[in-house]
């Protein structure tokens, strides 16, 4: 299919290891198979594609980092950010169901949960049997999600949990959620919240032009008894739910150079087709312009990523890095499908190509995760040591 050759301007793939280029192969193979026939029209529905999350599991992309005992796959982390890549040149819905299940309810249980709670949830999340949400966004506290007011009251052998989450990716079909939420003394801890839990409901979001194949929705908690056992140990305070952010971010920096390219190649084989005053558009200097420095951005944002995946396999990436890279990498990838859908004419905003679903996918991509601008002052703050976010 001519739409999937990718860029490698700078010859990337010659940095790449066999196996990182072999479950490349495989995830974008399964991509074309299994994603690409339905996603559009799961989008324009509005309908997400659940019965994908188990072929994902199958497909070992889900905790792919994590070792094989505790349900993942033991892959390195640029591996990680490849599949991301690969997953989001589907749609970024896709990639997203990954990255929450693998980074923000895989890697928590992981790294802040007791054997039992390691030994209950994670091989059957990594199988895509049991999905998961995370809650960490409130209605009044989004960017700042210090200020959160979910909160645990000790009931001896219980927690009573009170409060509610907003924008929750997967939130109506998870059957378990990680909330964030603060005990009797304001201190913020990590609890698992399970369907069927009395008090416990989950509204679906409707409405949306973005991430529609994607099920987002709240997660509100009403006098919900959640047992001690359900308490995730291993950390507290915010530095909990960041360090988990600080691997979703990074795997979505990666998929937003799998949907740009996506938008890119599709633009440049348009380009190369369509004529007007008889000749290619490809052939105007204008769309020259378009896809060079589509290019040029893309290309960047390849070699940024897996610089930070390096650094990352080597534990040695810093939160500031991650953040600048999902910010430049989710901007390129903006940049790209507008100007995209821009050679495309009117076929651009139409569903026979799929730049106009990544552009709105995009704006949500933008959002989550920390803004565009939250993790421009989280690069200000690392700069000069003077924090820009509050007073
Ligand atoms: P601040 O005072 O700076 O820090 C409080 C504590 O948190 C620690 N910390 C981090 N730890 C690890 N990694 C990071 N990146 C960290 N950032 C902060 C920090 O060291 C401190 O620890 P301690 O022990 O000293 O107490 O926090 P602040 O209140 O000033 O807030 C700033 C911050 C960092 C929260 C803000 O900059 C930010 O990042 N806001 C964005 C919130 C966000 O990203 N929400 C995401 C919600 S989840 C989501 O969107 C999922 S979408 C998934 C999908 O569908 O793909
Ligand atoms: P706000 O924080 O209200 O920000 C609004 C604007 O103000 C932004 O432009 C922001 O940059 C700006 N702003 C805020 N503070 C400052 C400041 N100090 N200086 C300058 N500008 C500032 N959350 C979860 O917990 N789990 C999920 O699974 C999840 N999935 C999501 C799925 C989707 C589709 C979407 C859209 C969101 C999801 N989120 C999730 C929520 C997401 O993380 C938040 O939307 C994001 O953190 C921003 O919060 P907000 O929308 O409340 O915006």
């Amino acid at each position: 299919m001519s739409h999937y050759q990718y860029p490698d301007y700078f010859k990337i793939d010659d940095l790449l290891t066999q196996e990182q280029l072999l479950v490349r192969q495989s995830v974008r193979d399964w991509v074309i198979r299994n994603v690409k026939p339905v996603i559009e029209t799961a989008a324009q529905d509005h309908i997400s594609p659940n019965f994908l999350i188990r072929e994902m599991g199958e497909l070992g992309v889900l905790g792919s980092f994590l070792p094989v005992e505790y349900g993942g796959g033991g892959f390195d982390k640029i591996t990680y950010g490849i599949m991301m890549q690969e997953l989001e040149a589907g749609d970024s819905a896709i990639r997203s169901t990954a990255s929450v299940q693998s980074s923000l309810v895989m890697l928590p249980l992981f790294l802040f949960g007791t054997e039992e709670q390691k030994q209950r949830f994670l091989p059957k999340l990594g199988k895509g049997e049991l999905v998961g949400a995370f809650g960490l966004t409130e209605p009044n506290f989004g960017s700042d999600p210090g200020g959160m007011t979910a909160n645990l009251k000790d009931k001896g052998d219980y927690f009573v949990l009170n409060g509610s989450k907003m924008w929750i990716t997967n939130a109506p079909i998870c059957d378990l959620a990680v909330v964030w939420a603060k005990d009797e003394v304001g201190k913020i801890r990590g609890i698992i919240v399970e369907r069927g839990m009395k008090g416990f409901s989950t509204p679906e979001t409707f409405n949306k032009w973005s991430l529609r194949a994607s099920a987002t929705g709240e997660l509100v908690f009403d006098n919900v008894h959640v047992p001690k056992e359900n308490l995730l140990p291993g950390v507290v305070g915010l530095k909990g739910p960041m360090t988990c952010l600080n691997s979703a971010r990074y795997g979505i920096a990666w998929g937003a150079i799998g949907a740009a390219s996506d938008c890119y190649s599709t633009a440049l084989n348009y380009a190369l087709e369509r004529k007007q005053f008889d000749k290619p558009i490809a052939g105007f200097q204008l769309t020259q312009k378009k896809l060079a420095e589509m290019l040029t951005q893309i290309t960047a944002a390849q070699l940024m990523a897996l610089r930070l995946g390096q650094l990352a396999d080597n534990e040695k990436a810093t939160p500031a890095q991650i953040s600048m890279l999902k910010r430049h990498n989710v901007q390129t990838a903006l940049n790209v499908a507008r100007e995209a859908r821009q050679i495309l004419g009117a076929m651009g905003i139409t569903g026979d190509f799929p730049i106009m679903r990544h552009m709105m996918n995009l704006e949500s991509v933008t959002t989550y995760e920390g803004t565009h601008d939250i993790h421009l002052l989280i690069s200000g703050y690392d700069i000069t040591g003077i924090s820009a976010f509050k007073p």
